[in-house]
């Protein structure tokens, strides 16, 4: 059955792959699964059509015959449960793997997302300067117990999961930041993510619609 995605017509990294459709991509490269790519432009998106799909009027969606999801968690963990490559077959492994889906979306995402809100929204704000020291502490809390975690390992749990796949995917959203770069372990975990073929093709497809015409 064919998979369909949406994804920005014009994406605001410029194709930096931090959009959210570059996690969607890289899962299905990972599980060897071909799938289209819908482009949607910010007013569409907004509309009925798109709204159908998604509720909240975001990218990406997936289409998978009658099935329509959104959410990346969502649709990652569909793909992954659906076909071999991204959850181990150990139930407790797998048990685990899905957590650290979670634990990227639910606890490292959001302080990650705090400071973009913190920098696009409130920027300009007299506190602005203030706050922001607070937003980017709580972000390396985060990275520090994370660390703790990781150790010297190469994946969070054994084997290369859809843990790690969206944890990646969550911490590249820090890599202009520099702080990152503080934390050199995980920077190299974010590298090794970056290296896989899967991640590679997945990137350069949504390079491919966001580059700028040449000339
Ligand atoms: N929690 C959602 C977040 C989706 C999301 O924020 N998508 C962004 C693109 S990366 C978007 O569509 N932004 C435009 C908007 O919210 O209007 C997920 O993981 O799928």
């Amino acid at each position: 059955m064919t998979i369909t995605i949406t994804a920005f017509e014009r994406s605001p990294d410029g194709g930096r792959g931090l959009a959210r459709d570059t996690r969607v991509r890289w899962a299905l490269e990972e599980v060897g699964q071909p799938y289209k790519v819908r482009l949607v432009s910010f007013e569409a998106m907004k509309e009925p059509a798109h709204l159908a799909l998604h509720p909240f009027g975001q990218i990406p969606t997936y289409e998978e015959g009658d099935l329509a999801l959104f959410e990346t968690g969502a649709i990652i963990f569909h793909i992954a449960n659906h076909h071999a490559g991204l959850l181990p077959d150990d139930a407790n492994a797998r048990a685990r793997a899905i957590t650290w889906m979670f634990a990227a979306l639910n606890t490292v995402e959001p302080p990650i997302l705090e400071r973009e809100s913190a920098r696009l929204l409130e920027g300009d704000k007299p506190w602005s300067k203030e706050r922001m020291p607070l937003v980017e502490d709580r972000i390396r809390n985060r990275l520090n117990q994370l660390f703790d975690h990781l150790g010297d390992a190469d994946w969070l749990d054994g084997a290369f999961s859809a843990g790690d796949l969206m944890m990646v995917s969550v911490l590249l959203r820090l890599k202009s930041s520099g702080i990152l770069d503080e934390f050199p372990d995980l920077a190299a975990y974010v590298s090794r993510g970056e290296a896989r073929p899967a991640y590679q093709r997945a990137f350069a497809a949504q390079l491919a619609v966001n580059k700028p015409p040449a000339g």
